[in-house]
């Protein structure tokens, strides 16, 4: 069960009962019909909110998520947790990659619940065609690295045929990639070819500031990875929005 970081907030209790229950559920009978491997999916908005940047794949139990996502954060580590023990015990190679905030196409764009990206290029689609705003949520100030769903795919599979470790990997673009929630939103207006206004409601919350990952494990074993652009990426999937705006999830 995922969300952003409205939906987290409002539910902190059934991401934390549910995704316990996936958890345990998936591994346990992936362990009973002999599962070769498992790979599991946590985030980097799990990690400790006081914490030392970059965040790295040691850091995950190093202290108390941020407090919008508690239930989220706490049943994903939960997760490192069992894997370590399906090894230990079972010899399982049960392991967990860490993506960063992943977008694309057939996401959630549902604008209370889905995550930021998906939700301004629904919010943009609306404002062009009701000739509004765009009404960015908080400051715009606070920074996220995103990763392309398919840059993701392409990294699952590498991880799933040759990643042996059960430690987690974090699956992320650079440090240096990192944008502004306002960067953000000006690159979906670009990709929109939206002219209308841009405003900030700082009535609603920020949520982290930051989680700056550091994706050097990953780059040490596939140095030469590259990922798509943002720009394109995002051109690519608002393109996709609005060839498949009836059948989007919204
Ligand atoms: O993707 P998002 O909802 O989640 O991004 P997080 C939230 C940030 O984007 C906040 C701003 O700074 C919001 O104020 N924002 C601006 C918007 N406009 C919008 C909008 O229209 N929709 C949304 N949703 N945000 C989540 C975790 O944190 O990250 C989840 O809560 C999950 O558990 C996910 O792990 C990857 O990046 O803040």
């Amino acid at each position: 069960m995922v969300g952003g970081l409205f939906q987290n907030i409002k539910y902190n209790l059934d991401f934390w009962r549910k995704n316990m229950h996936i958890n345990d559920n998936v591994l346990h009978s992936a362990y009973k019909s002999g599962v070769q491997k498992v790979v599991s999916c946590l985030s980097t908005c799990i990690f400790p909110d006081k914490t030392t940047y970059p965040i790295d794949e040691t850091m995950i139990h190093n202290g108390p998520p941020h407090n919008s996502n508690f239930g989220y954060s706490y049943a994903k580590r939960m997760i490192d947790v069992q894997n370590r023990g399906y090894f230990e015990q079972h010899g399982c190679r049960f392991t967990a990659v860490i993506p960063t905030n992943v977008f694309g196409p057939h996401d959630n764009y549902n604008i209370e619940d889905g995550h930021v990206l998906p939700g301004l290029i629904h919010k943009v689609y609306l404002a062009k065609e009701n000739g509004t705003a765009l009404t960015v949520w908080g400051t715009g100030k606070p920074r996220r690295q995103f990763i392309y769903s398919l840059d993701l795919a392409r990294l699952f599979l590498w991880v799933l045929r040759e990643y042996d470790e059960v430690e987690p990997i974090i699956l992320s673009v650079g440090e240096e990639d990192e944008v502004s929630i306002r960067e953000a939103a000006e690159c979906v207006v670009r990709a929109m070819d939206f002219k209308g206004e841009l405003l900030f409601d700082t009535t609603k919350s920020d949520g982290q500031f930051k989680k700056t990952a550091s994706n050097s494990k990953l780059k040490k074993y596939l140095p030469d990875f590259q990922f798509t652009p943002f720009e394109r990426a995002v051109k690519e999937t608002c393109d996709w929005f609005c060839a498949n705006y009836a059948i989007a999830r919204k």
